[in-house]
């Protein structure tokens, strides 16, 4: 009878992998270098994002000779893909990740998924 009390509340946990992210205003900044240099943190030559669950990424086009965008890869898991519009220079999107997992991200404009490449990871 105890679990059965509880099951409600589990399901509700469940279905609430999803939550409000705490603090919206703290992303971490990827910056769109450009298509022979790729995406890049701050101060960084990694594209690799590490953010906690309920955490965000700002993706900002920092080129003034293309425009790019993020996404997941084609076949990333589905909880985890994501797909920023097109940005052009100083213009920026914000996702935020609320499910902890690895996804590989590209910029999905012409070819420049061949160098504009790199992974998010989520954390508990
Ligand atoms: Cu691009």
């Amino acid at each position: 009878m105890r679990i059965t009390g509880l099951m409600p509340l589990l399901l509700w946990l469940v279905s609430c992998g999803e939550f409000t992210n705490p603090n919206p205003g703290a992303c971490q900044v990827v910056r769109m270098v450009s298509t022979q240099t790729g995406f890049r943190l701050a101060n960084s030559n990694s594209a690799n994002v590490s953010v906690k669950a309920g955490g965000c990424v700002e993706f900002v086009n920092d080129d003034a000779n293309s425009v790019h965008n993020a996404q997941s890869r084609p076949g990333a898991p589905s909880n985890l893909a994501f797909n920023t519009a097109i940005l052009t220079r100083d213009q920026s999107q914000k996702v935020v990740f609320n499910i902890v997992g690895e996804v590989e991200y590209i910029c999905g404009v012409g070819s420049h998924a061949t160098t504009m490449n790199g992974r998010i990871t989520v954390q508990p």
